[in-house]
């Protein structure tokens, strides 16, 4: 069997995506999600010109020297861009894996190890007082973990918070906007929302907060301690990721779990904070971090030391990525949660997918292969629009981490 075609296929249906489908001399094809929110385009370049050349001739069936092809054999290592160009072209070999095998690709990964997995879902408002319908309605839904997020009295827009509303979708046509941030404020702020959050649904409710990398390690570290009353599953990325020396001094002041590496693209990247068991969750997921060759081996490399997975699946990681996602969190040992938020029914029309949710935990499909595809015809009348992730400034001008 031959790769005979890929295809780079870049689409808007709401908000871009960028896919990658792979075609065999047999007929069959699988397809890899390739999108990196706001640096799209750069994606599609490095696959369209330096990676689809390489495949075409090439046996799809041998997975693991095609990843070590593209990351070894590339002089220029690791990086967002390289790192996802390389996830799509994992995927979809395990994709056409699957299917000429005729199994869903869990069962390629070793099969069951759990019977659903287990979702968070996103409750955010612009005050305390309006979240508490939210949760309640994640919870009507049958959801068993949910992710609070509030406005900061003082502060014009939080990082969480969308429009009234409106699903959570931080790119905005354009250049970046431009959001102003307060430590104190937020510092102040956030303990109360998850003292009336734990009075109103009791002790059981998992609940997580994302900082989105805002603190400084001291700052993080008072957080997770004024949060430990209420017993969070995970306090998110706390600090910027790229100091694990960081998450050191965190562990040092509180008990409060954390988890970290949404923005991660290797297993060099969080080595060092899994074996120095200074997380408790590993964030990386399939499109950013290299595909579910490298995810896996991750995934490992973190059961070994006691720290299970949460991956990042927000509505800019594509349908694909969140299929693949599926078939690696069923399969592995130290699963801990997966995110959730629904994409919209534009995004599920451009990919037909065969994953479903229920009761709090999404199933994959059970056909052949990931049980996810892209219209092709449908892409196409959802051509691409530039949109950017927003930055961040403290009041006096300052930039500040987004
Ligand atoms: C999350 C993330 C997202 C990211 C987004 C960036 O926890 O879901 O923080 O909201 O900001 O994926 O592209
Ligand atoms: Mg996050």
């Amino acid at each position: 069997m031959r790769i005979t075609e890929a295809r780079v296929i870049v689409t808007c249906p709401g908000r871009n995506f960028v896919t990658l489908k792979v075609v065999t001399d047999d007929g069959v094809t699988g397809v890899g999600d390739a999108t990196l929110n706001g640096r799209e385009l750069a994606v599609a370049a490095y696959l369209r010109e330096h990676v689809v050349p390489a495949l075409i001739g090439r046996d799809p069936a041998r997975i693991e020297d095609t990843w070590q092809y593209l990351y070894r054999g590339a002089y220029w290592r690791r990086g967002p861009v390289t790192m996802t160009a390389i996830a799509a072209v994992d995927t979809a070999l395990w994709d056409i894996k699957g299917k000429v095998a005729g199994l869903p690709v869990y069962q390629l990964l070793g099969g069951r190890c759990r019977d659903g997995v287990t979702v968070y879902g996103h409750a955010n408002a612009a005050t305390a007082e309006d979240l508490m319908p939210e949760i309640a309605r994640y919870l009507g839904l049958g959801y068993r973990a949910v992710r609070v997020q509030t406005g900061v009295p003082g502060l014009a827009g939080v990082y969480g918070v969308g429009r009234p509303g409106a699903v959570y979708e931080p790119a905005e046509p354009g250049v970046p906007a431009e959001t102003v941030w307060d430590t104190a404020r937020y510092l102040d702020h956030v303990p109360r929302v998850l003292a009336d959050v734990r009075a109103e649904f009791g002790p059981h409710l998992r609940l997580l907060h994302d900082v989105h990398h805002r603190l400084t390690p001291i700052e993080a570290a008072r957080l997770g301690r004024s949060l430990e009353p209420f017993g969070l599953t995970w306090l998110e990325d706390p600090v910027p990721a790229e100091l694990p020396d960081g998450f050191r001094l965190i562990r040092q002041h509180t008990t409060t779990p954390l988890a970290v590496g949404e923005v991660f693209t290797s297993i060099w990247d969080c080595r060092e904070l899994i074996t120095g068991q200074l997380i408790d969750y590993i964030r990386t997921t399939v499109v950013h971090a290299g595909g579910i060759t490298h995810l896996r081996r991750i995934f490992d490399l973190a059961a070994l030391h006691h720290v299970r997975s949460g991956s990042h699946g927000a509505t800019d990681l594509s349908p694909i990525c969140l299929a693949a996602a599926l078939h690696v969190d069923l399969a592995i040992p130290n699963f801990g949660l997966q995110e959730y938020m629904p994409h919209s029914p534009e995004t599920d029309a451009v990919f037909p997918h065969g994953y479903h949710f229920a009761d709090g935990y999404l199933h994959p499909a059970e056909t052949p292969g990931l049980g996810v595809d892209i219209d092709e015809e449908l892409a196409a009348r959802h051509p691409y629009r530039p949109a950017s992730l927003p930055v961040n400034r403290l009041a006096d001008g300052t930039l500040h981490d987004w």
